[in-house]
């Protein structure tokens, strides 16, 4: 299964009286374009810039997605409005041609077009998850690949999500230090499959296993001499 995976697209987005819109719209067709050779996009969160998007954020969103050439896959950041709640109404109101996913709360997901592959999702955790949440879901997803009764397609064969790291750099030489809720990294690094992480706008590996995309555009000042990209992969 082919993957392109993004992340931090911040529609929405103003610096000082800077409108950030045709950049981030231009640079998104180029993702949308390696789409149509693709079996699924993801998306890691902050596709908003707000909690509380403009109508035309919404209308912005939902064109894309529509021209996305493969099914869509959405975890929800820190940025973007609860569990992306309007856009899941969309989805029930028929908004989108494709089949897509809203991974609003933490957990495993089927996906591809007949949901061949089992993932595991963490977005932007809820509010009452501490650290023993995410360490069980990522003791599952290992079990999952230990379990001689589970069959193949219960495998998670990627992780998503949108959790710092600790060690992660944000900046030039700049790294997270411990924060409270964070992918566990001993456990993380010995999973059999890749972990895709959003929110970190730097382009950077931190295992092998481990990877982050960065944000698509530059978001600020301090992302100006900052790679920006997004990532194909096979799972
Ligand atoms: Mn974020």
């Amino acid at each position: 299964m082919k993957l392109i995976v993004t992340g931090c697209w911040h529609l929405g987005k103003r610096i000082g009286g800077y409108d950030l819109h045709n950049d981030i719209k231009e640079t998104a067709f180029q993702v949308i374009d390696a789409t149509q050779s693709a079996d699924l996009f993801v998306h890691l969160g902050d596709l908003f810039d707000s909690n509380k998007p403009s109508p035309a954020d919404y209308t912005t969103a939902i064109g894309l997605i529509n021209e996305l050439g493969c099914p869509g896959l959405f975890l929800p950041g820190n940025h973007d409005p609860d569990t992306l709640y309007p856009l899941v109404v969309a989805k029930q109101g028929g908004a989108f041609s494709k089949s897509t996913v809203f991974a609003v709360a933490p957990g495993q997901y089927r996906v591809g077009e007949d949901g061949e592959k089992q993932v595991l999702c963490i977005g932007h955790p809820p509010r009452e998850w501490k650290q023993p949440n995410v360490d069980t879901e990522f003791e599952r997803a290992r079990m999952s690949h230990e379990d001689e009764w589970s069959s193949r397609q219960a495998r998670v064969e990627a992780v998503f999500t949108h959790l710092n790291a600790e060690g992660v750099e944000i900046g030039e030489g700049v790294r997270m230090g411990p924060t409270d809720l964070s992918i566990p990294m001993e456990a993380a690094k010995k999973l059999p499959c890749p972990v895709f992480a959003g929110h970190i706008h730097k382009e950077q590996f931190i295992a092998p296993n481990i990877y982050f995309p960065g944000s698509l555009v530059r978001a600020d000042m301090g992302e100006r001499d900052q790679k920006k990209c997004f990532i194909e992969a096979v799972i």
